[in-house]
């Protein structure tokens, strides 16, 4: 197009390459077996939501059976997930935590 400076063609290079990065939601599974209390808190801590939305998003898992957490660049998507299952092991219960690509 008409872009006439002499850096063109290293700038148009530059910005073909700058793709947005692919973005994972982080899921929560529903079980029998973990507290709601621990959910919320879970939700809480991990994914800095305010008691309420916490709350919302729990029960949203303990009826639909999953529900979204955040969505984050993949590095901290995985990151959130192996922080969950190591949390929810330590303390014993069986919550399952995943990732998706959005
Ligand atoms: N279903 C669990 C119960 O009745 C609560 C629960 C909610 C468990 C969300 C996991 O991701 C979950 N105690």
């Amino acid at each position: 197009m008409g872009i006439k400076h002499e850096n063109n063609t290293v700038l148009e290079k530059q910005a073909q390459k700058l793709k947005p990065p692919s973005m994972y939601q982080v899921v929560l599974l529903n079980d029998d077996y973990t507290p709601m209390e621990f959910v919320v808190a879970v939700i809480q801590e991990h994914f800095n939501k305010d008691r309420e939305t916490a709350m919302q998003i729990m029960l949203k898992v303990h009826v639909e059976g999953r529900g979204v957490c955040g969505v984050y660049t993949k590095d901290v998507a995985l990151t959130k997930v192996e922080l969950v299952l190591t949390h929810a092991k330590h303390a014993g219960h069986p919550l399952q935590c995943v990732m998706e690509e959005v």
